[in-house]
């Protein structure tokens, strides 16, 4: 497989500093000689940092704080997204903010099919419009940015226009979630989004809960896999320098069973990794976060962690 890197820097998806120097920490801590070391990657291409002009959109949105930022910077994040992917390449996005998963999805979108399978690995449902958050803040919203389904719940957007592609969420399935708001509930059951909460991954364990996300969101299992991963979907024991914890989340070792399952479909087209933040918490709260970040990531990509023969193919 053939791998390319983008660094997005960006933080106007909410409200607390230090989320924009996630995908430097992460790159310090030595990604690509681990993508090529531990993955066996031969061909890992750096497409360096996404930077954009706040020049999309000279305009509000009700309750949508830095929305021409956001816009602004999606739109160049999608075009990214898309030459990387056209480029042959699997396209891991180091955040950032969550509220890029609009432009990372919606370059995946472009470069292969609107029937991408989206499976969402987050605390939270990242599924609120400008009228049901609580916060305004935009990384709260991108799922419902993308719905085709909720299209209809959103005021005009100016400077949207490039946003075509639309995702079904149908296709769309998430894991590890422990903290909606109350709209985010009704959204969610009212369109039967598939979702697997702590219980689930309590009662069933992981594998049956990621084979099941699998069947949901991909019934065939030929569907391009894009994975959104919240660093706040793990524990804050595992994962405590974000700007949302929620605690009783996944171990690590869980997260880490997710993304080798996704590594094993051969299906994975784009991973994002969103919200480490190390300007939260000490220097070794900031080190366990970045290090869990690099398990979860290394794990995308085949980095085989069983004791098994290496010709074994049973990963
Ligand atoms: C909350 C928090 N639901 C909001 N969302 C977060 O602001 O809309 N997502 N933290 O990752
Ligand atoms: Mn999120
Ligand atoms: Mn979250
Ligand atoms: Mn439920």
């Amino acid at each position: 497989i053939k791998v390319g890197v983008l660094d997005v820097p960006f933080e106007k998806g909410q409200d607390k500093s230090g989320v924009e120097i996630g995908p430097k920490s992460i790159r310090e801590a030595g990604l690509i000689q681990k993508l090529i070391e531990c993955c066996g990657i031969k061909d890992v291409k750096d497409y360096g940092e996404v930077k954009y002009l706040n020049n999309c959109v000279n305009a509000q949105v009700l309750n949508m704080k830095h929305y021409d930022d956001v816009i602004s910077c999606s739109r160049e994040l999608s075009d990214q997204v898309e030459k990387v992917i056209r480029d042959g390449r699997i396209c891991l996005t180091l955040g950032g903010d969550h509220s890029i998963g609009i432009g990372t999805i919606h370059g995946h979108m472009k470069a292969k099919t609107e029937d991408l399978a989206v499976l969402w690995v987050d605390a939270h449902a990242d599924l609120n419009t400008n009228r049901s958050s609580q916060s305004g803040n935009i990384h709260g919203m991108p799922l419902a940015v993308l719905a085709k389904e909720l299209d209809y719940y959103w005021p005009p957007l100016p400077g949207a226009d490039w946003l075509k592609c639309k995702l079904s969420l149908r296709n769309l399935a998430y894991i590890g979630l422990r903290s909606l708001d109350p709209y985010e509930h009704v959204i969610m059951h009212n369109l039967g989004i598939a979702h697997f909460d702590m219980f689930d991954i309590q009662r069933y364990g992981i594998d049956a809960v990621v084979s099941a996300a699998l069947d949901k969101m991909d019934p065939d299992h030929n569907k391009p896999i894009h994975v959104s991963f919240d660093i706040d979907s793990l524990d804050p024991l595992e994962a405590p320098s974000t700007g949302t914890p929620v605690r009783g989340g996944l171990l690590l070792r869980e997260g880490i069973h997710i993304m080798t399952a996704i590594y094993k479909t051969g299906r994975l087209g784009a991973l994002d990794l969103v919200e480490v933040n190390p300007k939260i918490g000490n220097q070794s709260d900031v080190d366990r976060t970045v290090t869990a970040a690099m398990h979860i990531i290394l794990a995308a990509f085949g980095q085989n962690r069983r004791l098994v023969k290496p010709e074994s193919n049973d990963l």
